[in-house]
């Protein structure tokens, strides 16, 4: 018999109402040796009554949920009560005093994927949406706990299920033409699953830039207004701005969230020839953070004429960037190229297009909130294997059916670890481990 457990559900602190969940066979027991009221209890019923603390009675709310129809799936009773942390506390000792024991990470979840109320899938993309901090990736999160990637896993599994099935059949009659009939067709197939593997591994990168942000280098030659640029996009002062050339040194981040993605500035060091030993190291740092980069914004100075360090800057930079040209209130000596944007860091001109064209240049039109993303590293590393599995199968074209259909089964396998169908314990278990409490 599965323990009794109980965790408060709502984050600490925050928020007027807390909520104590309690699942397992004893729950109502539990809860009905502190909890008075008028009038039955009944299933989904909310009933205010008293809750005993000992020393104190605190005024709150149940909800009982029966079995099966529950989170879990198991008996289930919730508490809601307006008192802070330490009441929603000792209201929790209360319950374990009763016989119910403090849940595990992920311990809630894991009861309602095992009783089938969840698949695997589902339940990683609520651990994302517990986590996640951007409004983009909580839709993305929500978009997979509808079970869109799980849906597209079974249908490649349920592919390579009747691939198997058509080796089978015809290895019971093994005549040679037939054979290379079959073969054919099963490559033909497997063709379109390594495509749809590769759709799928395309979009999570998308589903990178939701989930961590983008890491956006501000560089060029000093004094250009790096480092202004920087205060003017994040709306606050924290990169100090001289008129000295070489003030910025170690590099200085900010980051912003736009359009639901989180777009991390680096202001750098400015790019230069130097003798001075402190800036060549942040002259290095700079050259390591635009390795980093997903995007580069080359920032000049517009009130001047390029120079060499200008050019050697461009030269030096591999990654998708966007030329701006500050200093857009002096006097105009470079005027905008395609590509190009100028702005004003110190008068703040601008700066909303510059972050409009960031956003287009990195998302463009690829990411579809509504379509299929992997937001999570672990299902990401078992579609590559997967992927990289099918690669090699092409490979070996010449081996035996046998050989084929071993293969074949492997990659099912993988994508099992996803969809739950293998209900290898070990994945499970690390999953949900990274549930926080109570959920
Ligand atoms: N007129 C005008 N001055 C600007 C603008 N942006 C920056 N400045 C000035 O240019 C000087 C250098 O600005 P910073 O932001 O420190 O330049 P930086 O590129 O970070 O410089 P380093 O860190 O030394 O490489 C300061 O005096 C700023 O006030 C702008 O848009 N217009
Ligand atoms: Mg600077």
């Amino acid at each position: 018999m599965n323990k009794t457990i109980v965790a408060v559900s709502t984050p600490l602190g925050k928020g007027a109402i807390s909520i104590v969940r309690m699942s397992g066979e004893k729950a109502l027991e539990v809860a009905l040796k502190f909890f008075n009221c008028k009038g039955q209890v009944e299933p989904r019923k909310m009933i205010l009554g008293e809750f005993d603390l000992g020393d104190a009675k605190e005024k709150c709310l149940m909800v009982y949920f029966k079995a099966p129809f529950s989170y879990t799936g198991e008996d289930v009773v919730e508490f809601q009560l307006h008192g802070g942390i330490t009441v929603t506390r000792m209201l929790q000792e209360r319950l374990i005093e009763g016989g119910a024991t403090l849940a595990e990470a992920g311990e809630f979840s894991k009861r309602a994927f095992e009783n089938g109320k969840i698949s695997l899938d589902e339940a990683e993309a609520i651990i994302d949406e517990i986590n996640s901090e951007s409004e983009g990736e909580l839709r993305s999160a929500l978009s997979s706990a509808s079970g869109k990637l799980h849906e597209k896993i079974r249908n490649l599994q349920n592919q390579l299920t009747n691939l198997l099935a058509e080796i089978e059949v015809s290895m019971d009659y093994p005549e040679e033409d037939e054979n290379e009939i079959v073969r054919d067709s099963i490559f033909e197939k497997l063709q379109q699953t390594q495509r749809e593997l590769e759709e799928i591994l395309n979009n999570a990168k998308q589903a990178r830039f939701i989930k961590n942000g983008i890491k956006i280098a501000l560089v060029g030659k000093a004094n250009v207004g790096k480092s202004s640029l920087l205060n003017a996009l994040i709306g606050e002062n924290k990169a100090i701005v001289t008129s000295t050339e070489g003030t910025t040194r170690d590099v200085v981040e900010g980051s912003i969230d736009y359009n639901g993605i989180r777009l991390n500035f680096y202001d750098t060091a400015g790019i230069r020839e130097s003798d001075n030993d402190i800036e060549k190291i942040g002259i290095e740092k700079s050259k390591k953070t635009l390795e980093e980069s997903d995007l580069v914004l080359i920032i000049y100075d517009g009130s001047e004429n390029l120079n060499k360090n200008d050019e050697n800057i461009k030269k030096i930079i591999k990654k998708p960037f966007i030329s701006v040209i500050n200093k857009q209130d002096k006097l105009r000596k470079l005027k905008p190229q395609e590509n190009e944007i100028t702005v004003s860091a110190l008068q703040k001109q601008n700066i909303q297009q510059l972050k409009q064209k960031i956003f287009e240049t990195i998302i463009k039109d690829k990411i579809d909130f509504n379509g299929l993303i992997v937001t999570n590293e672990r299902q990401l590393q078992h579609i590559k294997t997967a992927k990289k599995q099918v690669d090699e199968i092409f490979k070996v074209k010449n081996e035996s059916l046998e050989i084929l259909s071993m293969l074949i089964k492997k990659v099912w396998n993988e994508l099992g670890k996803i969809t739950g169908e293998t209900e290898n314990e070990d994945i499970i278990s690390v999953i949900f481990s990274k549930f926080c409490v109570g959920k």
